[in-house]
């Protein structure tokens, strides 16, 4: 479809040729507003002192709520009442947040990180909101840890809103990956990146090195072929810039399993998996380093997971190196 088609217009012709029911159009059309909302006060970050953010007092004196509580809630309001949804979970909330009573119900849950990375927001770093979305399982009035606790891939959908130097939504539903970016100056969301190919081998690699001395893998074997092959080092520390730079230039990102964090640390449903749906949608690959990340059964909805993701001949070679 032509560069420059709204988000909107997109979706619609994308349900038409797939003869869906429109949920999706519906759920992401919420998802991208609620990524405006997040973007404009994401923006406003750096007038931190003035306005007061982190719990802190504003100017006022009055409370004002951490950015990734107001981004939590955010996607709340916006989605609870799409009438697509059963329920939600979210790096930020302990249990399962129900869809309420008054509210229509519908047929799919939503599990997010709705503001990753917020630690880089008061240096002026790019941060992100990851999604996922999969048909639930139970069929009662209230959605079960079982709808939840699924296989990457089940996702029936998954993205993420980057916010950098512009904002972009980044997401696919199983029929390749589209990346859209916020004109500001109309607050609408335009094509700008269709079909989304990641290379198969990179010149990135991403990880903290500072780890190496306590990772539990054979990591730094791979570390030291990457730069005998002259691949450069590129990490943020703000997993959705890090990992969208390197879909879009080829190369891979690592967080793997450490002597303080035997699981790794990054959450397996609200950052891993749906990545790894993004990266194989644009013929990348995702690994624990043992098992494709998408086959993954989680355990609970917290669980952390190694995750190495990025360009397929890459991911290929860091595994050979785990196992
Ligand atoms: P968060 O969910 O507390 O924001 O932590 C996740 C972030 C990722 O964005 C990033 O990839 C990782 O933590 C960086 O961790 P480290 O500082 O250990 O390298
Ligand atoms: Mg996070």
């Amino acid at each position: 479809m032509e560069l420059g088609t709204t988000l909107t217009r997109f979706l619609i012709e994308q349900q038409r040729k797939s003869g869906a029911s429109g949920d999706f159009t519906g759920l992401l059309s919420e998802i991208a507003t609620a990524g405006k909302i997040i973007s404009r006060e994401v923006n406003k970050a750096g007038l931190i002192d003035l306005l007061g953010y982190k719990g802190k007092k504003n100017v006022h004196g009055e409370d004002v709520q951490k950015l990734d509580d107001f981004a939590n809630e955010v996607f709340i309001n916006t989605l609870s009442h799409t009438g697509h949804l059963i329920g939600m979970a979210s790096e930020e909330m302990e249990g399962i947040y129900q869809i309420p009573e008054n509210s229509q119900k519908g047929k799919y849950v939503f599990l997010m990180d709705p503001l990753d990375g917020s630690s880089n927001i008061d240096v002026n770093i790019s941060v992100g909101s990851i999604f996922s979305i999969y048909r639930r399982k139970s069929t009662g009035k209230q959605a079960t840890m079982e709808d939840f606790l699924q296989p990457g891939r089940n996702q029936v959908c998954a993205g993420y809103l980057i916010y950098g130097s512009s904002t972009m939504l980044v997401y696919t539903t199983g029929q390749g990956v589209h990346g859209f970016t916020l004109d500001p100056s109309i607050g609408v969301f335009l094509l700008s990146h269709e079909m989304i190919t990641t290379p198969s081998r990179g010149k990135i690699y991403s990880i903290n090195e500072a780890y190496d001395t306590i990772w539990t893998e054979n990591i730094g074997a791979y570390i030291d072929q990457a730069k005998k092959e002259k691949k450069t080092a590129r990490y943020l520390g703000s997993l959705v810039a890090d990992f969208h730079r390197n879909l879009l230039k080829g190369g891979i990102f690592l967080y793997p399993a450490d002597q303080k964090n035997p699981e790794g640390k990054l959450r397996l449903l609200y950052e891993a998996a749906p990545l790894a749906f993004v990266v194989e949608q644009a013929a990348g690959r995702a690994s624990t380093g043992h098992a494709p990340l998408l086959d993954i059964k989680p355990k609970e909805i917290h669980q952390r997971i190694p995750l190495i993701i990025g360009s397929a001949e890459d991911v290929t070679q860091a595994e050979k190196c785990c196992s």
